[in-house]
């Protein structure tokens, strides 16, 4: 087996079947790899920020990815990409292929280098955008694979694998080694973590959880699922965190964004006794409105990806897996608990009328189905989308921390590619869909078929939103005629609509749910028109540029 071949066979062992990607001469060999191997298939993309942004919704759902470019202008252009994957944690394998060891050694002047001879320059920084990084050779192969599989999935972030073209094409030498399997915590301290955090929740009479992001990143759903039956306890999630676990279980109690949630979350959150922070969720600027929570320290029991606080003492080499199960196997379960579920949006606005904030999403809220994997993207429909409650199973992914307009139409590629048994719904802006619009042709040709819903308000709303004068020239856009983009990238059979009124939206959503197709579905919508979370972060705009 070559050295490409060998690193390709290695990560279908876990689980991936596919890599986006672009082809380029120096990436060759694990093109070929790619092309060639029985167990992976390759998804070409329109371009490699598109190709990273698919491999991160594709780990989102399966665990980990791959993405495969060439040398240089290829790897380049993906970082963004990558870089978001590291920020919001998905484990995707970079594979670049780069000019031959040999040519290295002449220091040749070859193209898509810098002409000085110097081939490591894109090394470092393509580096900082994972976790992880190796430059292959026959020797260390089988070694290294492993211990950047190890050290990517034990973080779930990227890592960055590098190949010179003639060293790719070489059996590789040294002994095979073990498949992955998830890392293991010290006993004591394990033992010692889960001692604290039953004891801090048996002296407590409230209670509440907050799950984390990276309960789904590592696939501990139903292990988080036990602890939160075994206890009891009600959880609310922030904008980042949200539908980790099902929004439809009956302990559910809503979204969290500090004293902005509804009341009875802000007490579950900030009044109980404790606090279970399950995953390490991330306080962010955007998911706590600005800061607004309120959480006392000394309340949470925080289990982080590989360790965890209780108390101001860090139990190190604590993985969160085995403290959930730890926890539901010896939890008491609380009786004080107060448990109100979050109700449905209402639908406003007549048929006749103009499509309005109010009367969008509440739309989108009973469009969504059990199971579907909803793609959230950067901008207005965020905020408006991210305050729906979800049917059950329904998942709801975004980029809250890492916040790249045009991630969604590439990152709704990777879902549906990822799981073709869910529906992916993506719901974007306009200005961010012309970022990565090109890749719309892409979901046909490699036969997914998710339902895009494209806002188009004229411009960057979102931006207006933050403003005190909404209509600088920056927040303009080229007026595209959104709706006959798939018939022109070749998606010839898919439903698409462009709706103004109440009546039109719900006529094409219910095409959308009959068809058997695609479908790309363009809203009109009023240019300085935001749902409330917007109206809200105008008020707070001041407060957190006087942070900043
Ligand atoms: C790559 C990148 N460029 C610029 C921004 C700044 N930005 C954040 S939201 C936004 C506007 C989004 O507009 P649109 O997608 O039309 O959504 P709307 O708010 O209008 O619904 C911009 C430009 C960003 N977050 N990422
Ligand atoms: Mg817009």
């Amino acid at each position: 087996m070559t050295v490409a071949e060998y690193a390709v066979s290695r990560l279908a062992k876990l689980g991936i079947t596919d890599c986006f990607g672009l082809p380029g001469d120096f990436a060759f060999p694990f093109d070929n790899a790619i092309a060639s191997s029985e167990s992976v298939q390759w998804l070409g993309c329109a371009n490699e920020l598109n190709a990273a942004y698919a491999a991160d919704g594709y780990a989102r759902i399966r665990g980990a990815s791959m993405l495969c470019t060439t040398y240089a202008v290829g790897e380049l252009s993906a970082l963004n990409g990558v870089m978001g994957a590291k920020a919001e944690r998905s484990a995707i394998f970079y594979l670049v292929g780069m000019p031959s060891m040999r040519y290295q050694q002449l220091q040749k002047v070859l193209h898509h280098t810098l002409g000085d001879g110097v081939f490591q320059n894109f090394i470092g920084i393509s580096a900082q955008a994972a976790c992880v990084h190796t430059v292959l050779t026959p020797d260390n192969c089988a070694a290294d694979m492993k211990r950047v599989i190890a050290t990517a999935m034990a973080n779930r972030q990227p890592a960055y694998i590098m190949v010179a073209q003639d060293m790719a094409e070489m059996p590789i030498t040294g002994p095979a080694v073990e498949p992955y399997s998830e890392l293991e915590s010290d006993t004591d301290e394990l033992k010692a973590a889960v001692e604290a955090a039953l004891a801090k929740l048996q002296a407590a009479k409230t209670g509440c959880i907050l799950p984390a992001f990276t309960v789904s990143r590592f696939g501990l759903q139903a292990e988080l699922a036990a602890l939160v039956e075994a206890s009891g306890l009600p959880y609310a999630t922030t904008a980042m965190d949200k539908a980790v676990i099902s929004e439809g279980h009956p302990q559910y109690l809503g979204g969290y964004a500090g004293k902005y949630s509804a009341p009875n979350v802000v007490e579950a959150v900030e009044a109980s006794d404790v606090v279970i922070n399950a995953g390490g969720v991330l306080f962010t600027d955007f998911s706590t409105a600005g800061f607004a929570h309120t959480i006392d320290p000394a309340k949470m029991i925080t289990i982080g990806i590989a360790s965890t606080l209780i108390d101001g003492r860090v139990y190190s080499n604590v993985r969160m897996r085995d403290m959930f199960v730890e926890l539901a196997r010896q939890v008491k379960k609380f009786t004080d608990v107060k448990l109100q579920r979050p109700s449905l949006a209402e639908v406003v606005g007549g048929p006749d009328d103009p499509i309005t904030a109010d009367s969008l999403y509440p739309r989108y809220q009973r469009f969504f189905k059990p199971d579907d994997i909803i793609i959230l993207e950067t901008g207005t429909s965020a905020s408006g989308a991210g305050v729906l409650l979800l049917p059950d199973g329904a998942v709801s992914h975004s980029q809250t921390l890492w916040g790249a307009i045009g991630w969604g139409t590439g990152a709704a590629l990777g879902t549906a590619v990822a799981d073709q048994t869910r529906r992916t719904v993506l719901i974007t802006g306009e200005g961010s869909h012309q970022l990565t619009a090109n890749e719309i042709g892409s979901f046909a040709r490699h036969g997914v078929k998710p339902v895009i819903f494209v806002l188009n308000n004229e411009g960057f709303g979102v931006e207006r939103a933050l403003e005190d004068y909404p209509d600088w020239v920056y927040n303009d856009l080229a007026p595209w005629g959104y709706h006959k983009l798939p018939a022109a990238m070749g998606c010839r059979d898919w439903f698409t609509a462009k709706v103004k009124t109440n009546g039109e939206l719900e006529a094409a959503m219910q095409k959308a749910d009959e068809v058997d197709t695609a479908s790309y579905i363009e809203i009109v919508a009023g240019k300085h028109d935001y749902p409330a979370g917007v109206k809200l972060f105008h008020t707070l705009t001041e407060q957190l540029y006087g942070m900043y």
